[in-house]
Order: C-alpha cells, then structure tokens, then sequence
C-alpha cells in the first residue's frame, strides 16, 4: 500500500502562545525576542505573529532592525521553559493520532511527522479528515493554531505544510506531486541549504522542475555521489526514509487553563485531577514509568513557576502521581497570594516500564 504521511506544523508557535496567555495582544503586532547579555535592544527575532511579518519582521532579525520597522509592535522575552511544556501537550496530540506509538517523529519544538497508513487504509479523503481532526484537537485543547501538510511521504508532507500557512491544510497525491513540485524554486526542496542552492544557480538550475530533468551523472560528478543522487530523487518527489522517533520523549504532560484565575481549592484540585488523568492513562498506553512529578503554575500576572519531586524508583502508580501533585500544588497555594490562571502537571525520567514493580513491592 501506498503510505500516507502528516506533517505538522504549529503556526508562528512562540507568538501564538504569548498571544494566547494575553488576550490584551489580540489584533496587535507581537514579536519574541531572544534578548543578548548586552540588554534589550542586542539579540535576535526568535519569532513574530503574521501581523508583524506583514511590517517586514522575521526571525533572525537583530531586535533593533525590528524595532525600527514597526516601533509600536509589543516585544516579549523568550519563555522556552514554558514553551516546551506547550510543544509536550501538543506533541502528545499528534502521536495518538499516528498509526502507532513508534510511527511518530517530532522534528522540532513545533513540528512533527505521523504516519497514518493504517488508520486511513491508504485513503487521502480520509486522511484529510484525520488532518483536521487533528487541527481541531489542537485548537480545542491547546488554543493555537497549526498547518498540516499530507503526502506519500515526509519530503512532500512537510513541504505541503508550509504551501498554506497560517491555519491551512493541504493534500498532495502521489500523482499531485510531480505539479505540485514542477514551479518551486529549488530553495524550497527539504533539505537544500544555501550553499546547495548557490551551486545550482551556477548550473543554471532555478526550479525543481529543471533538477529534476538534469542528468544524475552530472549532479554527482558536482556533489558526489550520495548528494547527487538524492537531489535527483528528491526533485522528483522520491522519499523513503521512514517516520521513526528518534529520541523518546522523556515527558508526559498535560496543561490546562482555570474556567477563570482563581486561587478556589476545589476548582484547581479538580482540574489537577482531570489532568493526572490523562497523564497517567498516556503512560499506561506508551508502557512507560516516571521517575518525577512536575507541578506547573501560571499566575495571573503570567508569572511561570515550576516545583518537581524525584523518586529513587521508577514508578507508575497514578496514587503516588495523585500524592506527589496536590503535595506541590498545596506548597504553591501556600506560597503565593496570587491568582492561577493556569497549571500543568507533567511525568518525568521515563523508563520502559517492563516488568515494572510498584513502589508498593520495594
Ligand atoms: N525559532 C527561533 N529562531 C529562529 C526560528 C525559529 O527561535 N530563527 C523558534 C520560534 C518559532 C519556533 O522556533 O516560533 C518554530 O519555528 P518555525 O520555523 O516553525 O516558525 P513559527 O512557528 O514561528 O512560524 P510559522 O507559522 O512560519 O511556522
Ligand atoms: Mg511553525
Ligand atoms: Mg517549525
């Protein structure tokens, strides 16, 4: 059978959280700086939502050349820490919709591969209806928005996610693909860098279409052998490496916002519960148990702060999950006086969970 692969990727990620935290930055032009040691106008643009690009801003831009493009835009430090907590429950979304637990490959903080061969049974209508699904799922559970791109494999997947960008979707058949490829600039080829793309501007070759067509003799005799031979085969569309995951995830999490911010006991411990949950019934399913419990609060203020406990055992009893989470969460109400606005709890140290004892039998 034919594969079906998704891509996946999450639209100006880093903005779009921000964006979602702080409803005050609707309608506004948001960029995330990586600020330099040397204060806040050194460093470089790590991201910014459309309404910034529309201004000329990108990433990798020096903060001050984006300062100077759009003055009244709102400038925001880099919050990696949290943004990976955001990546983690996103992440966990699309892998239960891959195929299996195995055919689910996270490329970056917001971008993944599934593949969905099975599940579609090699149907792209159906496979357009998991792409949505999935698009709906992230909005519902994560509010932000991501862009999918299908194909019959990863080279035409991720390049089909970027072709409508923000929120879109888009499904290229394996007999789409040769059109779909035929007018890109090479630059737009997964995998070609700079240098790859000066190089072939040199031989008078601009679009896929023309590497496709060009003699695989010559591409190797310039680039040799292994280089040559996978640009031919990847202008015309040919990919078989596999969707495989290549570290673990070495955390399960779960995030969720408070129906309002609220320091209301019942409101926060029932959410927590709601949230251990779904943690602990993802561990069950991916066969794995945690060596520590992380206990996340976002205050109202949007201050993000962290408590983690480590065990000596690798367990993955939902009781000891329960006992250590609402331990940490009573040390945050006694902390603080502020209201929550959202909280996170998170599995940590994962292990294959073979032959597991409970923490009960040591
Ligand atoms: N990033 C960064 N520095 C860069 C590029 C990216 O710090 N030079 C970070 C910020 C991005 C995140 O990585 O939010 C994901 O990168 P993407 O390339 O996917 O860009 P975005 O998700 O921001 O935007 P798009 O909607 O184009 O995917
Ligand atoms: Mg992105
Ligand atoms: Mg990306």
């Amino acid at each position: 059978m034919e594969r079906v692969i998704i891509h996946v990727d999450m639209d100006y990620f880093y903005a779009a959280i921000e964006e979602r935290e702080d409803p005050a930055l609707k309608g506004k032009a948001v960029v995330v700086c990586m600020y330099s040691n040397r204060g806040e106008s050194g460093g470089a643009v790590s991201t910014s939502n459309y309404i910034a690009r529309d201004a000329g801003i990108r990433s990798a831009m020096p903060c001050k050349l984006a300062i100077s493009k759009k003055p009244d835009a709102v400038f925001l430090p880099v919050r990696k820490a949290f943004y990976e907590e955001v990546s983690e429950n996103v992440m966990e979304i699309l892998r239960s919709n891959a195929d299996s637990e195995e055919a689910f490959e996270k490329i970056s903080i917001d971008e993944a591969f599934l593949e969905i061969t099975e599940s579609c049974n090699g149907d792209y209508d159906i496979a357009k209806e998991i792409g949505l699904r999935i698009k709906e799922e992230v909005k519902l559970k994560e509010r932000i928005t991501c862009s999918v791109g299908i194909g019959p494999n990863k080279l035409i997947a991720k390049m089909a996610s970027s072709f409508r960008k923000p929120d879109g979707i888009t499904v290229i058949r394996q007999e789409e693909t040769e059109d779909f490829l035929k007018s890109m600039p090479v630059k737009k080829l997964w995998g070609i860098g700079k240098v790859t793309e000066d190089k072939l501007a040199e031989m008078e070759i601009t679009t896929v279409e023309e590497l496709a067509a060009f003699d695989v003799m010559e591409l190797i005799s310039v680039f040799g052998k292994k280089k040559g031979m996978w640009l031919k085969k990847a202008a015309s569309g040919q990919d078989d490496s596999p969707v495989k995951e290549r570290t673990a995830s070495d955390q399960i999490g779960r995030m969720a916002s408070l129906k309002n911010d609220s320091r209301n006991e019942n409101m926060i411990f029932s959410l927590l519960d709601e949230l251990m949950e779904d943690v602990i019934g993802k561990v069950k399913k991916r066969k794995v148990s945690f060596r520590s419990v992380t206990v996340t609060v976002i205050f109202s203020n949007f201050k993000t702060s962290t408590k983690s406990k480590t065990f000596n055992h690798a367990v993955n009893d939902r009781e000891i999950l329960d006992e250590n989470a609402v331990e940490l969460m009573k040390q945050f109400l006694e902390e603080s006086t502020i209201n929550f606005r959202r909280i996170g709890v998170r599995v940590g140290n994962l292990q294959e969970s073979t032959g597991q004892k409970s923490l009960f039998d040591f």
